[in-house]
This record gives C-alpha cells, sequence and structure tokens, in this order.
C-alpha cells in the first residue's frame, strides 16, 4: 500500500495555538477579550482545516557546520526514525514569524542573524554581552537526537547541534542566590515582523528552574542535521528541553538572565489555564480544548500515545518528586 495517498490529517492536527491567538486578536480588537476568552474558543477551532506541511516552495539546505561533531553518549539519543529535513524546516512554530506551520520558512530571510549578541546576567558571578560566534566558539558541537512533542500533539524526532546548557551557565558563574533561568528572544519587528502584531507579549520569553537547566539533556542548539540552525528552527541558538512541550524551546535568543523568582513566562502569561510555567509532558493531563494522551508523529500515518515526560522520564522524574505534576502542568 506504499503508493495510497496518506489520509486527511486528523482534526487533532489543527493549529490549537494559533487560533487561541487569533481569536485573542480580534476579540482584544473587539474589546471583547476579558468577557468571552473561553466561550467561542471549541468552533473556531472546529472550523480550521489542518496541513500536513507548511512550505509550498522547497527551502534550501543551510551549509554545513565546519569542525568536529561529537556524538552523545547513549541516554540522550533516540535511534527512531529521524523526521525528515524539509519537514523540520518548513512546519514550524515561530510566531515573530508568522502564525501558520509554512510562514517561518517562508520569511526566514527576514531574521539576519549576524551581528548577534548574547546577554548572561543577573545572578551570576561573571555577567557578560558576548558575540554568538565567540559563544560558539567554546563548545564543539554534539548531536543530539531528541523527540520534540508540541503541545498542539504532533511530535518530530530531530538531530540538533548543539551543546548542554549547563556548559554556558557554569562559564558566568550562577550566584547561590541563582533559582531560575530566564530566556529572551530577540525583539526587532525589522527582522522579526510578526512582532508587528500583538498576537503574544512580544519579545518571547521562556523559563526553567536551575536545575532543569543544568539537567544534562537540557540543550542549546545552533545546528541540526550537520547544518547551521535554519531560521525559521530558531538561529542563531535556540534552547532544547526534550521532555517538555516545544513552546519551552525558546528561538534565537539574546539574553539568558539568572533570578530568585520564578520568571514569567509568554505562553503562561496568554493563558494560564492552558499553558503552565512547568509544561512537563504529560500524556495524563489534557489541556483544556484536547486530550494529550496521544501525538501524530509527522511523517506517520498512526497515531502514537504520548509518553510521560515524552520518553525521558528515566533521565528526569527524578526532579519532580514530591511535586503534583496535576497542579503543576
Ligand atoms: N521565540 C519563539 N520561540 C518558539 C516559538 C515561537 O513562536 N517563538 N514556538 C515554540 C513552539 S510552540 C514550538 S512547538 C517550537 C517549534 O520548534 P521548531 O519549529 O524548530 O520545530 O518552538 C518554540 N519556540
Ligand atoms: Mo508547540
Amino acid at each position: 500500500m506504499r503508493d495510497a495517498p496518506p489520509p486527511e490529517p486528523p482534526s487533532s492536527d489543527i493549529t490549537p495555538e494559533r487560533l487561541y491567538l487569533r481569536r485573542r486578536e480580534f476579540l482584544q480588537n473587539a474589546g471583547l477579550f476579558a468577557a468571552t476568552a473561553t466561550g467561542v474558543g471549541g468552533a473556531l477551532y472546529l472550523l480550521s482545516g489542518g496541513r500536513r506541511r507548511g512550505g509550498d516552495a522547497p527551502v534550501a539546505d543551510a551549509p554545513p557546520v565546519a569542525g568536529p561533531v561529537a556524538k552523545a553518549p547513549g541516554p540522550f539519543d533516540t535511534d527512531e526514525p529521524r523526521t525528515s529535513y524539509e519537514d523540520v524546516t518548513t512546519y514550524n512554530n515561530f510566531y515573530e514569524l508568522g502564525l501558520d506551520k509554512g510562514d517561518p520558512a517562508r520569511l526566514a530571510d527576514r531574521l539576519v542573524t549576524r551581528p548577534w549578541t548574547v546577554t548572561l546576567d543577573g545572578e551570576v558571578h561573571k555577567p557578560a554581552t558576548v558575540d554568538i560566534d565567540q559563544l560558539l566558539s567554546w563548545f564543539p558541537p554534539e548531536e543530539r537526537v531528541y523527540r520534540m512533542r508540541c503541545v498542539e500533539a504532533w511530535s518530530m524526532v530531530i538531530p540538533w547541534l548543539g551543546f548542554p546548557l549547563a556548559a554556558l551557565l557554569s562559564r558566568v558563574e550562577p550566584t547561590r542566590q541563582a533559582r531560575y533561568v530566564a530566556f529572551t528572544t530577540l525583539m526587532d519587528p525589522e527582522r522579526l515582523p510578526g512582532q508587528e502584531r500583538r498576537v503574544l507579549d512580544w519579545p518571547y520569553t521562556e523559563g526553567l528552574r536551575l536545575d532543569e537547566a543544568l539537567h544534562p539533556l537540557t540543550f542549546l542548539a545552533m545546528g541540526l542535521y550537520g547544518r547551521q540552525l535554519p531560521a525559521q528552527n530558531g538561529a542563531p541558538l535556540r534552547l532544547v528541553v526534550p521532555w517538555k512541550y516545544g513552546f519551552k524551546g525558546i528561538k534565537s535568543i539574546v539574553r539568558i538572565t539568572l533570578t530568585r523568582e520564578q520568571p514569567p513566562t509568554t505562553w503562561n502569561l496568554a493563558a494560564p489555564e492552558e499553558y503552565g510555567f512547568y509544561a512537563n509532558v504529560n500524556p495524563a493531563v489534557a489541556h483544556p480544548r484536547w486530550s494529550q494522551a496521544t501525538e501524530r508523529r509527522i511523517g506517520d500515518l498512526e497515531r502514537r500515545p504520548t509518553l510521560p515526560f515524552n520518553g525521558y522520564a528515566e533521565q528526569v522524574a527524578h526532579l519532580y518528586a514530591g511535586l503534583d505534576l496535576r497542579g503543576n502542568y
């Protein structure tokens, strides 16, 4: 049956985050947001058709990364089939480059990533603003093949290139007061034209508890598939936390700040009942508008069960011992 056409995407392939935002933007424009925010979601969400892939035009491959690439040790890698380069680079969520899955690849040229600096500050002994190429020269790239599970219930397997976040944090020496790490995306509507529309409170921000940030699985990616990171995937530097929903993986980072208090995060601010600070992948806790029990691996026909902590429970469950994972979603 190899020649059979793929079935229509299941209804769960729609893009709930996008629709949530369209609804919110519409209601805000109409001055209705506070009163009716929860009422109309279902109807709008059912009206939308899903799209299997966003890109219409072929995307040129990014240039290869120079120099040797180390292979990650076993528990940090999956041998599951990799999602194709084309799907990884044309089916994206990056709202600063548009709300449809294919928009970020189409608008990728807008995001010029040189020159670029990353500021490391807050509760650190050695704050610094570093040129991206200097920063990257400190860490020889390592390959990590990780599952990525979006909160919208689709998933991919991506061979990232990069280095552990812990390696960068140790260079700036967190103080004893540091308990969280806050991340900020570039704010520049010239290069990220989606920021002209106030669908979210720009710049995009994310955060981790310090112990999560220091976990060896937590990764900063500067490439994928042996190539430089395409803009649509968050060039020049993006976070990858494989046991959490994809929205924690903030793209195009310009600032990393160590804090004493839990930092505000974009999706949590936009819809706190829908997107928690922790956002650990959890098949037992449904999103208010859809189940998280199963997912569609991009490229597959059948849905598959979603695994606790996206299959990384053995490595990370201990971080949450004693924490109520329903209350702390
Ligand atoms: N700055 C920024 N980072 C972001 C997003 C975004 O809209 N803006 N989308 C998030 C979401 S919802 C997901 S699923 C992943 C998608 O990463 P990918 O396009 O590389 O697969 O990026 C995350 N990082
Ligand atoms: Mo996502």
